[in-house]
């Protein structure tokens, strides 16, 4: 009989200390099916997001593979102490426990840190020898993946999209971010026929969309072209993230759209500049944002941001204003988060020398409540001045402005439809106190 992994992404603690649960994920991370697709004919896997389902601890497999993102990370030690408990032998991998692996030790077998293409196949033969190490690391001088076992997700309550990767790390070095603490700037590119493949394969289960995994997708705009060459001769649905700076390159823009893109998404972070150069971001100009989001806009790409609260050039005022930037600019999907300094991260060294942290408590690194002293306001003001901004923009009011009475509503009101139905379903979410960043 061949043995068997599980292998578990847990959901988050919400503030209350309730595990999130969703009736559907609608993003779908790709590490469980690139770590099935990477496992040996000889071991069975099976796979769980705890968002959607139960994590089954009556579970016959020997070995439990946790992942960890963020503050889920206290889920998946809670997770991996009671397989333990249970006589399994529990594998820790993913960024949280990258960043932290001497913490993650305690609570496992063997932490795999970064990148598992060339250690998991290795920490498996090392298992059934009986030599499993503490940790495994190497790092990758090529991106090689083999084809996601995305059918082991097929019958779970996910989106109508899967995840394709195309790149890995990120060539700039933003101080707060784990992908570039983890990375320090490494960015690795997979060839353009194994992406191709991937979506290809993605078509042949019935999709008709997908989500290009990438932090910084055109940034070698030859690659970019090519791959959206490629891609439109698909006819497929995308969406991805990737710098605001690509509204200045009319050609690879128009070659987004015509590929089939319709979301980007951008980390534009604030719309303070002091901010923004204290985060090491100083590449980005907020008095260009409205601007550069009217070119992108106009190509019929919609748009998603990301921004966060509390750094050092964000004022109460600031913070306010951010509210009426989002109105006015009608981004159709914004999400926002207090800036966390995260153990592992430059910026949590940096808090931590200056003496600024406020709360040790990693249960309350959720990106939702300030953990740091932020530099002209309190944690309690910026933790309701945060709440605040979510309240206002997700008002009946603004999500009305940002999504129907925008210019884009007589080209495609369908969509525009369904964009205001998703801002519904944050709205909701919010008014449980629930940020929309994990759904
Ligand atoms: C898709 C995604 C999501 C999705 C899907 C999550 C899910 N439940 O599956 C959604 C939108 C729901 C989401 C939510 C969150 N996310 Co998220 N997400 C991503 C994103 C964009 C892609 C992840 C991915 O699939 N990558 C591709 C795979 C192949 O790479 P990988 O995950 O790194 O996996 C490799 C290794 O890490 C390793 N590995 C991973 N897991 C495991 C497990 C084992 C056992 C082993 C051995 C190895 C291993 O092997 C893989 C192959 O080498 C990343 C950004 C990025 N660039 O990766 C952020 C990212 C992972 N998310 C992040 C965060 C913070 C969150 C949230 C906490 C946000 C919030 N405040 O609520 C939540 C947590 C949700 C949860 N359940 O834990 C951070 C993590 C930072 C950190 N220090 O941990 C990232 C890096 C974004 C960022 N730039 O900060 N996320
Ligand atoms: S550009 Fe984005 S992914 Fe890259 S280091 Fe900065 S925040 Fe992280």
């Amino acid at each position: 009989m061949k043995k068997k992994i599980l292998l578990i992404q847990p959901t988050p603690y919400d503030q209350y200390g309730k595990l999130v649960k969703k009736k559907r994920l609608y993003f779908v991370g790709l590490a469980l099916p690139l770590l099935a697709a990477l496992t040996p004919d000889d071991f069975e896997v099976e796979l769980c997001y705890e968002t959607i389902e139960d994590v089954p601890f009556d579970t016959d497999a020997e070995l439990v593979g946790i992942s960890s993102m963020g503050h889920a990370v206290m889920r998946t030690i809670d997770i991996a102490k009671r397989f333990r408990e249970l006589g399994k032998t529990v594998i820790l991998g993913g960024y949280m426990v990258s960043l932290m692996p001497e913490e993650a030790q305690k609570y496992c077998d063997a932490v795999m840190i970064g990148d598992s293409e060339e250690t998991w196949g290795e920490m498996l033969r090392d298992y059934l020898d009986g030599t499993l190490k503490k940790t495994y690391r190497k790092k990758l001088t090529k991106l090689e993946t083999p084809l996601p076992r995305y059918e082991l997700i097929l019958n779970k309550k996910i989106g109508n999209f899967l995840p394709v990767q195309a790149g890995r790390g990120c060539p700039k070095t933003c101080s707060f971010c784990s992908i570039y603490c983890l990375y320090h700037g490494q960015y690795l590119k997979r060839s353009i026929p194994d992406v191709i493949r991937d979506i290809k394969r993605v078509k042949e289960l019935g999709f008709r969309q997908f989500l290009l995994l990438d932090d910084n997708l055109f940034s070698n705009r030859d690659y970019a072209l090519e791959l959206c060459g490629e891609i439109k001769k698909l006819k497929m649905k995308w969406m991805t993230q990737c710098s605001i700076d690509i509204s200045g390159d009319e050609e690879l823009l128009t070659a987004v759209a015509d590929s089939g893109c319709y979301v980007l998404s951008f980390g534009l972070e604030s719309i303070s500049r002091e901010s923004l150069v204290g985060m090491q971001k100083a590449w980005a100009h907020p008095d260009r944002y409205s601007e550069q989001l009217k070119i992108i806009r106009k190509h019929g790409i919609d748009i998603s941001t990301e921004m966060v609260v509390g750094a050092e050039g964000d004022t109460l005022e600031s913070i306010r204003a951010t509210a009426d930037f989002v109105e006015r600019n009608h981004i159709t999907v914004p999400r926002f988060y207090i800036l966390t300094p995260i153990p592992g991260t430059q910026f949590y060294d940096e808090m931590k020398e200056q003496n600024r942290i406020y709360n040790t408590d990693m249960y309350s690194y959720n990106s939702c409540e300030a953990v740091h002293y932020p530099k002209n306001m309190t944690p309690e003001e910026l933790t309701k001045a945060y709440w605040e901004l979510y309240n206002r923009v997700y008002s009946y009011r603004c999500i009305l402005k940002r999504t129907i009475f925008t210019a884009n509503f007589f080209r495609r009101p369908f969509t525009a439809l369904f964009y205001f139905g998703v801002n519904l379903f944050y709205r909701k979410h919010i008014k449980h106190g629930i940020v929309p960043n994990i759904v």
